[in-house]
């Protein structure tokens, strides 16, 4: 009976989940892209695949399960996995949900101690070569590709300066019509409102004057991009590039900037104000320079001191850079005794991104019962 079951599903064209080679499981929803979960249950989407490894107690073990179709709710197509490591019990459960514009996968672990006492194991997100670790998100030539259920242990390479967070870099997007330096053409965006974030390394409670360079490019009008510039040790400033310098004409706002809070770290911020239209910041171009240095608007648009500044970024450009190197993602998970706990990725389906968490509305709770809505309403097959 079982496997007649499975036959006929098979043949009908839209049944998601039961098609696949024994063992591995598809993912997919009409007019999108599909996804698998393969034997081993390593989900794989077309910028990569993600595992998982637990270690404990000095000891590390790969997460490998035995994957079988299922129906979440009775209705949502789904891979399940039943896997074992370190002596924990490990379910987790793959599918698509209806999400605007693409849909997103959703990976969901459920890590089990059988045990009498409490522990604390390390799960290990195994990523391809080239995943920036993020705050909440993991990243693959700045495609956000995967949003995490809480923040990883920052175990990995820390650079000088860099970006920190899930701001998109746009090579080629900026168009001024003036003579300036190249970096105004590329910049980064914080797409669906998300902050764009760089820290610098200095002495601890250093000063420092941080001039930041825009160029507006797509609003001819003023009052569409208006952003809230923040240095740390200094007045955030408020921006609308085309009121104060016109569209593609760059321009220039200056700091002084101090590390405040003495971490060794200046923080540099570009948000989107409350009130505007366009909610995605931009920024072409940071200066670092000694604090109480000269700092000639018409002279850093040139290009003229990146040279002799203490630290220049093209933003966007290609030496730009995040502020983690490659690295893996670590959660240090507390797993009660005879409990289990339950972990959350959203992960980019084929040709689409993930909003991070700061930025979504999506809780493992509404994708699921998104899922489950769509399901239920699909006609019959
Ligand atoms: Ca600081
Ligand atoms: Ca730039």
């Amino acid at each position: 009976m079982k496997r007649w079951m499975t036959l006929a599903a098979c043949i009908a064209p839209a049944s998601a989940a039961l098609c696949a080679m024994a063992g591995e499981v598809t993912l997919s929803q009409p007019g999108f892209g599909t996804s698998k979960v393969d034997a081993s249950g390593r989900l794989v989407e077309d910028w990569g695949s993600v595992g998982f490894k637990l270690a404990l107690n000095g000891r590390s073990e790969p997460l490998t399960f035995q994957v079988t179709p299922t129906k979440l709710n009775g209705v949502v197509s789904a891979a399940s996995g039943k896997g074992a490591a370190l002596g924990l019990t490990v379910e987790s459960a793959a599918y698509r949900a209806p999400a605007f514009p693409s849909g997103l996968d959703v990976l969901t672990l459920k890590i089990a101690n059988p045990g009498a006492s409490d522990v604390t194991p390390l799960l290990t997100l195994d990523l391809p070569a080239g995943a920036v670790v993020g705050e909440r998100s993991v990243a693959m030539g700045g495609r956000t590709v995967l949003s995490l259920p809480m923040a990883p242990n920052v175990d990995q390479e820390v650079r000088e300066w860099g970006a920190c967070d899930e701001s998109q870099p746009m090579p080629g997007w900026g168009s001024p019509n003036v003579p300036c330096d190249p970096a105004f053409r590329n910049i980064r965006a914080g797409m669906g409102g998300v902050p764009i974030k760089y820290r610098f390394a200095v002495e601890p409670r250093e000063a420092v004057t941080v001039a930041l360079g825009f160029c507006e490019s797509f609003w001819a009008v003023a009052g569409q991009r208006v952003m809230l510039a923040r240095v740390e040790g200094a007045p955030r400033q408020s921006v609308d590039p085309v009121a104060k310098w016109g569209q593609h004409k760059p321009g220039i706002l200056t700091f002084a900037g101090r590390d405040a809070n003495g971490d060794g770290q200046i923080d540099v911020a570009v948000i989107p104000s409350s009130s505007a239209g366009d909610q995605n910041p931009i920024l072409n171009a940071i200066w670092l320079l000694p604090a109480g240095a000269p700092a000639d608007p018409a002279t850093l648009i040139s290009g003229a001191m990146n040279q002799s500044a203490m630290r220049f970024v093209d933003v966007g450009g290609p030496g730009d850079q995040a502020i983690y190197g490659s690295g893996k993602a670590e959660f240090t998970v507390t797993i009660p005794a005879k409990g289990s706990r339950e972990l959350t990725f959203i992960v980019a389906c084929p040709g689409a991104s993930v909003t991070p968490p700061s930025r979504s509305a999506w809780s493992a709770a509404t994708l699921l019962k998104a899922a489950t809505d769509v399901a239920r309403d699909a006609p019959a097959r």
